[in-house]
């Protein structure tokens, strides 16, 4: 009876007393600045996630968001409209204010690991242009692996495999012009061998600097620094699948039967060399079905999803 009583007092603390002294105290401290302030609480998504978890605001209107964190850190984003906050600490609040420019549904997020499901915290901010607040609905070209036809859930296997990982540094020298997008690297292999000079150990180099030239360092920078923040948990700093929050994820069981159970091993050749660009990117896009691989399609750009692509590729090619 005890014990339930303070289960029940906790429970009361954590999702009403706190968050309310957390606002009061901030709508004291903070003078009027003429914005229209909007709550979010940010819970892990076992205690229910973003509330609200949607949002809506006026173009033009300026607005200031007061976020509070009342179970344990969380970070927040925008992605489309450039707003970030690094941290919310536990039993505090954030306030940033913004004045959205362009009408759309937006996706938010969180940006920090704060539990197992972390990447389900997401939500969405609708942006309306009061002169027109029904604009018929923008059409987007599908994304590359539809336009290929490719069917994301069929195995992707290489058929030729280099002997050592190829070097990006040593194929450097051969100027191979290659679409990765479109072609595996055993693809491009294959294809090449037929009538090159270049011994296969040499073509396997030139292969690997082909794809590290046509995505570019920039992009390759940018890639690893979203990998880092939204993917290493489950797929490992190192790419090789083993990061603590891919262990156990429900639904691998749905997983083709061939595959290694659980995160994609990036830095195993058989899998990725047998992928083109746009399998990789679909993927990241459309997630893997209720195998525990995320959607992300709703939260980066496109150029975004294809910056990890070329990230993610130097797990098996080596681009030192
Ligand atoms: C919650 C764990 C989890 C997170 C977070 C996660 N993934 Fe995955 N990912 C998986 C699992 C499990 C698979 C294998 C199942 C599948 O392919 O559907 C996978 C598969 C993939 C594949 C397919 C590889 C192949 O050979 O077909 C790619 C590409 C990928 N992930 C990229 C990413 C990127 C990029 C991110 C970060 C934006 C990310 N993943 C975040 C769990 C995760
Ligand atoms: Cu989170």
């Amino acid at each position: 009876m005890k014990r339930e009583f303070f289960a029940l007092a906790v429970t009361f603390l954590l999702f009403v007393a706190f968050p309310a002294a957390l606002f009061g105290y901030q709508a004291i401290r903070t003078n009027t600045s003429g914005a229209r302030v909007i709550d979010l609480i940010a819970y892990a998504p076992a205690n229910g996630g973003w509330k609200p978890d949607s949002i809506r605001v006026n173009i033009g209107e300026r607005v200031r968001l007061r976020i509070a964190a009342p179970d344990v850190v969380h970070g927040f984003e925008i992605p489309a409209l450039g707003i970030t906050i690094d941290e919310i600490l536990p039993g505090h609040t954030e306030e940033i204010e913004f004045v959205a420019t362009r009408a759309g549904r937006f996706p938010f997020a969180c940006t920090r690991w704060c539990s197992a499901d972390h990447w389900r915290m997401r939500g969405v901010i609708e942006v309306i242009d009061p002169a027109n607040p029904n604009p018929p609905r923008a059409t987007f070209a599908p994304p590359l692996y539809q336009q290929l036809k490719i069917d994301l859930d069929a195995m992707h296997v290489a058929q030729n495999l280099p002997a050592q990982k190829p070097s990006a540094a040593r194929g450097a020298a051969i100027n191979l012009a290659l679409d990765p997008r479109t072609q595996s690297p055993s693809e491009a292999f294959a294809r090449l061998r037929a009538n090159t000079p270049l011994t296969d150990a040499q073509l396997w180099d030139a292969i690997a600097f082909a794809w590290k030239q046509s995505a570019g360092a920039e992009q390759i920078a940018r890639g690893q620094k979203l990998y880092a923040r939204d993917c290493a948990a489950c797929h490992g700093e190192q790419g090789r699948g083993d990061g603590t929050a891919g262990i156990n994820l429900p639904g691998m069981a749905m997983m083709h039967r061939e595959m290694n159970r659980g995160p994609a091993d990036f830095t195993n050749a058989v899998q990725m060399f047998g992928a083109s660009d746009a399998i990789l990117h679909g993927k990241i896009l459309r997630g893997g079905m209720g195998t525990g691989m995320p959607e992300w399609g709703s939260l980066y750009t496109d150029e975004e999803i294809w910056n990890m692509v070329s990230y993610i590729r130097s797990f098996a090619f080596d681009y030192r």
